[in-house]
């Protein structure tokens, strides 16, 4: 099973106490104030390590809580600091703050780090607010409360190919006639909420991982629909399906439509190598099927009701992803 989400709890520590203290000597009566600091709470790290792939654990463990900073202590003794936690998450990790769903973190890079959740500051102790005035302040401060948050991590799909289309292009139908995966399916659009991965067989010959993505709308790359959560998904697939419906609307404004959003979006996606399926074929009446213009693509025809093309699909996808790992490979 693909676990690729999980959401913990995570608590820093308060800081320590200042202390209110005094020297006592003998035969000085009246010592100076000599009470400590007291330490920082520890703070929870979320660090992106090559050696995970899977955010797992994170499901058998989802509370942690960093050690507070010790009091401050008589003689000037400074508390110690809580420990920090430091937690290994796989590569292409997002940090999502569970209540508003901000992205407070992406964690693309292997060392990236994130500080989550800060402690608290350790409070000052009674030594720190002597004055000329105030020579023997009775006063320390409490240690900062630790920061808590719910967050919610995420890992980028990493699927081979990822489809794209329009809400209701048939792309959830495809995943489920290709893979043993059963997304919902439904006739009204955005019924993919989030991503969906399917293994996709080839006798003996392998196999690869596809996903079926939300559907993608016109300013999506400015966050429209499921935007910018969606389109993080496909940044690390290697080929992408244009699947466009040739029973409804238009194909090739269709087709403008997603290529304008890949493009406006960035990250390489407009570039990455991708092919075209002319979905629910079964529903068009006219034979042959009208010829669209998309610059010269290679385009497949496919309908996920009958099954026609569907082998056809699944040998080219395959075919390109053995071309991209020999060159990706190539390239070092
Ligand atoms: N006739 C016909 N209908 C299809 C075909 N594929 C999908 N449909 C229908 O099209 C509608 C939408 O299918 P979905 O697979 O849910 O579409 P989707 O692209 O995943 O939609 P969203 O998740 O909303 O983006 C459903 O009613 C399907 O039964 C097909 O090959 N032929
Ligand atoms: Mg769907």
């Amino acid at each position: 099973m693909l676990i690729d989400s999980a959401t913990i709890e995570l608590r820093a520590g308060d800081g320590g106490r200042g202390c209110i203290s005094f020297r006592r000597e003998k035969y000085v009566p009246r010592g100076g104030p000599n009470g400590g600091d007291g330490g920082n709470g520890g703070s929870i790290v979320l660090k992106a390590a090559e050696g995970r792939c899977t955010l797992l654990d994170f499901h058998y463990r989802r509370h942690y809580k960093a050690e507070r900073g010790q009091h401050g202590g008589g003689s000037n003794k400074r508390g110690r600091n809580g420990e920090s936690i430091l937690l290994e998450v796989p590569v292409g990790t997002v940090v999502r703050d569970h209540e508003t769903g901000d992205v407070l973190g992406d964690l693309d890079q292997s060392g990236d780090t994130l500080v989550v959740v800060k402690g608290g500051r350790g409070g000052r102790g009674n030594a720190r607010f002597a004055t000329s005035i105030e020579q023997a302040p009775r006063k320390a401060e409490s240690g900062g409360v630790g920061g808590s948050r719910i967050v919610d991590l995420e890992l980028k799909l990493l699927a081979d190919v990822g489809l794209v289309g329009l809400p209701n292009a048939g792309k959830s139908t495809l995943l489920s006639r290709m893979s043993a995966a059963r997304p919902k399916i439904a006739d009204f659009p955005f019924t993919t909420l989030s991503p969906v991965l399917g293994l996709v067989r080839l006798g003996h010959e392998g196999s690869f991982v596809m996903a079926d993505l939300p559907g993608l709308i016109e300013g999506a790359h400015e966050g429209r629909g499921l935007g910018h959560r969606f389109l993080k998904h496909i940044e690390r697939t290697s080929v992408l399906v244009i699947l466009l419906d040739a029973a409804g609307g238009n194909p090739e404004t269709d087709y403008a439509t997603l290529v304008g959003e890949l493009s406006k979006y960035g990250e390489g996606l407009v570039e990455k190598p991708r092919l075209i399926a002319l979905s629910k074929i079964d529903a068009v009446t006219e034979r042959p099927l009208p010829s669209y213009r998309f610059g010269g693509e290679d385009v497949v025809e496919i309908s996920a009701a009958t099954g026609e093309g569907l082998d056809d699909l699944r040998r080219r996808l395959w075919t390109m992803l053995r071309v991209f790992a020999e060159e990706s490979e190539s390239a070092g």
